[in-house]
């Protein structure tokens, strides 16, 4: 069938098995098609194509309230529910979001991109539907690696006491964007196993063939199939919640069945499906690194990635972790939540696999374990992406900062991220990072400088933030020294007027200052390498020159570098930041662009500034 004339999921009621199949088939396909030219979540999504059609042949959307967490594998929901037609724009500025966003679809309950939300929201859309005596359903489907996260056993604790009907589609595929981690992951790896697994298939089979009527006597089977194979001690059972399975999320028989089943039961019910990652297209499936999970533009034939013209040049990222390599000494520990492949780790990992702990996707853990482990006079480094950090905070201020524990924080893909757009942006970090005590927040303008603040931060005795973005920049070594803490650089002299920024941006202000130039206004050009604490001496001279002085950064202007300058200085400081709202998809370039950051916007505002 044309994938792209799919209007609603309605036609799925009246499949057959067989062509079941063959939608599965070829949605794999139009998948594997469309994110080969646009990039975007692949493996999550191929894994789970049996599973959202049948939820879609069970229940009824937007009626019933479908979940997905994180909502990355939420794509073939997006193509039953009439989206397919704008995959090309997938990710794209103005085109298809990545994840489920309500303004798309009547279809889409919620919304999400950080993972683990998906069990609280369930029992609120589920309470919410009771205290309006309504009678929908309410899905949340959640994989393994995100109901590792601590999130989750709050919203447990809570379904398992209330009682509330909700059902959690717990999707299985034995891995995070790497492999999975933990205690909860080994336990549902034993439940995984083979034998356990065709066991609990047989045996099902016979109690079901018993019970032909089988929706009438619903809750008798649910007891007997749990006596079967539920192990005793099973977390989910345990707190209350009746917990089915596993059973094979490939296979259409199983699926509905038990879909049908959790359909019919008045309380919480999980149903533990086993899914294939990356089924369907043999490089995805073989992938053990998470290299697939969220892929950009490949060949499909080969499997080979394309690489942007900039192959010449190094990820911050990647900077970072080889400059933990030059710096290594035996105290320090590397701490990812589950960001191994993304953060570039995998290098360190292998090589020190002793100073090494990825914690699954758990923020807020990764920062009281770290700070736990600097008073044992261990040197943490917390690499931990901008907006995921925004899970963390309160582990900064309560834990680290207050403390003043030496843990070092390597904030990654802070700014514009690009395609995950909205909830994915780093562009909070320094308004909330700014006001907390005793913290070092750093950002370097080229890995010189990284590897530098880095040797830095390792001899501090604070807490030592390091952002840097999720850009390509050329990756030069240097002399490996110390940076005055609180140090700022003049990168030009100029006259007329000061700009201040750091980072990506500070290599990108040189074209704004050429221009300038060339209209014969001189402007100096200073790198705040340090966003707290600031150069005082240095900006106190800025102050004196009584000349126009612009900030310039990629942060939220409320609460940004320029704001707090603001606030303890008589001039009128103008911020060139992001304005109050927040930020959607689309790369890096088009968002400055329509964000007016820009470079030739910003040339243009100081020059309409300067001439007033
Ligand atoms: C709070 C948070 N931390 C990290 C991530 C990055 N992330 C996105 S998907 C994912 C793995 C999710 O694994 P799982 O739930 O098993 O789903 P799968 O992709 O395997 O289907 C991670 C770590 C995130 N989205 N949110």
């Amino acid at each position: 069938m044309k994938i792209e004339e799919i209007k609603n999921p309605k036609f799925i009621k009246k499949l057959s098995s067989k062509e079941l199949t063959t939608l599965s088939k070829d949605i794999r396909e139009f998948l594997i098609d469309k994110i080969s030219k646009t990039g975007g979540h692949l493996s999550s999504n191929l894994g789970i194509v049996e599973l959202t059609i049948a939820l879609h042949k069970v229940f009824d959307t937007p009626k019933d309230k479908i979940i997905f967490d994180v909502s990355h594998q939420s794509y073939v929901h997006k193509i039953l529910t009439g989206r397919a037609k704008y995959f090309d724009t997938l990710r794209q500025f103005n085109g298809l979001s990545g994840f489920q966003k309500m303004s798309e679809s009547p279809h889409d309950a919620y919304e999400a991109g950080h993972s683990s939300t998906s069990l609280s929201a369930a029992l609120g859309l589920a309470l919410g539907r009771d205290m309006n005596k309504e009678k929908n359903n309410v899905i949340a489907v959640i994989g393994d690696g995100s109901i590792s996260n601590g999130l989750c056993y709050e919203a447990l604790n809570q379904i398992g006491d209330l009682q509330t009907k909700l059902i959690i589609i717990l999707n299985d595929n034995n891995m995070s964007i790497s492999e999975s981690v933990g205690a909860l992951h080994n336990h549902l790896d034993k439940l995984r196993n083979k034998n356990n697994y065709k066991l609990a298939k047989n045996k099902t089979k016979k109690i079901l063939s018993k019970f032909p009527k089988i929706y009438n006597v619903v809750r008798n089977i649910k007891q007997s199939i749990k006596k079967l194979y539920v192990k005793e001690g099973f977390i989910f059972e345990e707190l209350g919640i009746d917990y089915y399975g596993p059973i094979n999320g490939h296979d259409y028989n199983d699926l509905i069945t038990y879909l049908t089943l959790a359909k019919k039961s008045n309380g919480p019910v999980l149903i533990h499906v086993i899914t294939e990652k990356g089924k369907g297209y043999k490089f995805a499936e073989n992938d053990k690194t998470g290299v697939w999970h969220g892929v950009s533009s490949f060949d499909k034939v080969t499997g080979k990635i394309i690489s942007s013209n900039d192959s010449n040049k190094t990820s911050w990222s990647e900077i970072i972790s080889d400059s933990i390599i030059r710096l290594m000494n035996e105290d320090i520990i590397v701490i990812t939540p589950a960001m191994e492949t993304g953060s570039k780790l995998t290098k360190f990992k292998n090589m020190y696999p002793k100073n090494f702990i990825d914690t699954g996707i758990a923020e807020e853990h990764a920062l009281i374990l770290a700070n736990a482990l600097s008073l044992e006079h261990k040197i943490p480094f917390v690499s931990i992406y901008s907006s995921f950090l925004q899970r963390g905070y309160d582990e900064i201020v309560h834990d680290i900062a207050r403390m003043n524990s030496h843990v070092i924080i390597g904030i990654d893909r802070s700014g514009i991220v690009g395609e995950d757009g909205e909830t994915h942006q780093g562009l909070f970090d320094i308004t909330f990072l700014l006001p907390i005590p005793n913290i070092i927040i750093s950002c370097p303008k080229d890995s010189i400088e990284a590897t530098n603040l880095l040797k830095t931060a390792i001899q501090a005795s604070s807490p030592f933030c390091i952002r840097y973005s999720r850009n390509k920049i050329e990756y030069k070594k240097g002399e490996i020294k110390k940076i005055p803490i609180g140090s700022w650089e003049q990168i030009t002299k100029g006259k007329d007027a000061t700009l201040i920024t750091y980072g990506d941006f500070v290599n990108e202000s040189l074209e704004i200052i050429e221009k300038l130039k060339q209209d014969n206004i001189e402007v100096e050009l200073v790198n705040a390498r340090f966003i707290k604490p600031i150069d005082t001496l240095y900006f106190n001279k800025i102050q004196k020159k009584n000349k126009p002085i612009f900030v310039y950064e990629e942060s939220m202007k409320i609460g940004s570098l320029g704001s707090y300058l603001n606030t303890i200085s008589n001039k009128n400081i103008i911020t060139y930041g992001v304005e109050d709202t927040f930020v959607k998809q689309g790369s890096r370039k088009e968002i400055l662009i329509h964000l007016h950051l820009d470079p030739e916007s910003i040339y243009n505002n100081i020059k309409k500034e300067l001439k007033r």
